[in-house]
């Protein structure tokens, strides 16, 4: 049946003799030019899973925060994870078939999944605002239509929107209403709920700058706040719309992150309290321009999950409700912030591979998992037990707190890392407490870091273990970085091959910005050395 059912499209979106892809942390990213019957077929492969699972799949075409000319796609499964792992080699190895062997191995797949061809099937499809993206989600449709398929075309959408309408429409409308307009209300409705009616306390002011990185992030933001009204009083910045906006130029959440600077736009902020998203909006990251100085202050990820921890802890205390809280982080979190977690929160933190199905997978392990990736992408997942305990304590006890946290529950996007419903979050928590941002930053003072990449003929030499603290290949490679990292004070590094780019990233920690910076460049040249390093190495720093 297939080579009839995929003939038409094969003409249009063939292969031909592009090289192999491989679908990675987060689904199969790269020039734009190269997508399209990668596309194609990951149309046709979301329709065989829906099949499989009777449930509606997503499938999301972005390329988060890499360069405009990039772009990728994931699949989304039932229950708002990320595609299951056993399925990221069939997707694979159903891009890179040939032409004349599609039909055959699409045929292998649905044999071996004993997938039933009569039963329905439903795939939300969702694209970010590249200009590739509606070439490439017609490059879908016309998969999923090849197939008989049917699809739901969410049009434009925020990664973490996909998410929330596949989880809505499989939960049968009890997450939410699956549309745009629900996934608004029900987050802009419990914001207000728990905020009340001044948006002023304290030392906190609702006033805050957006950098929507040029993407899909400020473009929802703008619809966003339609909802929210006057508790939020917001200034956008790169929302793509000037002439000369590039996506992700200069700006967005990894950009801050990664430089430790203000994107475009915000440099001559003072004392304000500034939010970055990525490309695709799953992503968040905070930070300021001291008001005196000018000096430039970051939050990221890892501030995002102590902050909600220790204030999620206090609500639960107050509200008598007694459940079992944990943070999950990978091991990019600042050594102070793991720090702080075990010795003052007294919650216990577990530490996984990069990547949000690690966190994710780890985070369910709690009754309220609280996980984060430091780069700012994360959330917080509640059991369906402690969701009802949640909501059965404010049913029926006076506890204003018990109430207050089933608001907070809602305004949480579970379903993945949302940068806009982590915003409102930590809004949510510097409203209640009076809190200005540099209050938030003073709970602890983050160790300085550096993160450098590292070019080498194959990154797959490196292998790790140990949640990637340790390399175990090539030899030697790991009592190298141990030497080194006892040369400087409050030490840390690690490497790893990535998983988006052809790299081996280098992290390291230290008690001063320069010794950190030096860590990073003598593990790097170790790397260089030991793992087939390309190029020169990176040259020594200032
Ligand atoms: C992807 C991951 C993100 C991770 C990043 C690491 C998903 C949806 N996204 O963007 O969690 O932090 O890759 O990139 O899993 P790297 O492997 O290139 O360092
Ligand atoms: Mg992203």
């Amino acid at each position: 049946m297939w080579a009839e059912a995929v003939k038409v499209g094969l003409e249009q979106h063939a292969k031909g003799d592009l090289k192999a892809i491989q679908y990675g942390t987060a689904g199969f990213r790269t020039d734009a030019k190269l997508l399209d019957h990668v596309m194609y077929r990951m149309g046709i492969l979301a329709v065989l899973r829906s099949k499989l699972k009777q449930a509606a799949i997503g499938v999301m075409i972005t390329a988060s925060h890499n360069q405009e000319k990039d772009n990728g796609v994931k699949l989304v499964d039932p229950k708002g994870e990320m595609l299951e792992q056993s399925w990221e080699a069939l997707a694979t190895k159903l891009a890179n078939a040939k032409d004349d062997e599609l039909d055959i191995v699409l045929d292998e797949i649905a044999q071996s999944q004993g997938i039933d061809h009569a039963l329905p099937s439903s795939v939300f499809v969702g694209r970010d605002t590249r200009e590739s993206s509606p070439r490439l989600a017609q490059a879908i449709l016309d998969g999923i239509k090849a197939v008989e398929g049917a699809v739901i075309d969410a049009g434009i959408v925020s990664t973490p929107q996909l998410h929330y309408l596949v989880v809505c429409q499989n939960t049968h409308g009890q997450y939410g209403e699956a549309s745009a307009k629900g996934y608004y209300s029900k987050i802009s409705q419990a914001f207000k709920a728990f905020r009340g009616s001044n948006p002023v306390n304290g030392r906190y002011s609702p006033k805050l700058m957006f950098d929507g990185a040029n993407g899909v992030g400020a473009q929802k933001m703008k619809e966003f706040l339609t909802f929210l009204g006057d508790s939020i009083q917001m200034e956008i910045v790169n929302d793509g719309t000037q002439p000369g906006d590039v996506l992700n130029g200069d700006c967005g959440a990894d950009f801050v992150k990664v430089q430790q600077t203000s994107p475009k736009g915000l440099e001559k902020t003072r004392g304000e309290r500034c939010v970055s998203v990525d490309g695709d909006a799953d992503r968040v990251m905070y930070f300021y321009n001291d008001k005196e100085s000018g000096q430039f202050a970051m939050l990221d990820g890892d501030r995002i999950a102590t902050l909600v921890a220790e204030f999620l802890k206090e609500l639960l205390d107050q509200a008598k409700v007694s459940l079992n809280m944990g943070i999950v982080q990978t091991a990019y979190a600042n050594g102070s912030s793991t720090n702080y977690i075990t010795q003052k929160l007294n919650v216990p933190v577990a530490c996984v591979p990069t990547g949000v199905k690690h966190l994710h997978h780890k985070a369910q392990d709690f009754d309220i998992g609280v996980y984060f990736e430091a780069n700012g992408h994360g959330t917080i997942v509640f059991s369906d037990a402690a969701q009802a305990k949640i909501r059965d304590t404010a049913a029926s006890s006076n506890s204003i707190q018990a109430q207050k946290l089933a608001h907070l529950v809602d305004v949480i996007n579970q379903t993945v890392g949302d940068a806009i419903s982590d915003m409102l979050l930590v809004e949510s928590i510097l409203h209640a407490k009076g809190w200005s941002i540099e209050d938030w930053r003073k709970a602890y003072q983050d160790l300085p870091n550096r993160q450098m990449k590292v070019r080498v003929a194959d990154r797959n030499v490196i292998s790790t273990t140990d949640a990637e603290r340790q390399v175990v290949t090539p030899k030697g490679l790991q009592d190298e970085i141990d030497a080194l990292v006892k040369k400087f004070p409050q030490g840390r590094s690690f490497v790893r091959p990535s998983g988006t780019e052809d790299v081996v990233r280098v992290y390291s920690e230290s008690d001063t910005q320069d010794n950190a910076d030096q860590l990073a460049y003598e593990v790097g040249l170790k790397v260089h050395a030991l793992a087939g390093g390309v190029g020169e190495p990176t040259p020594k720093p200032k």
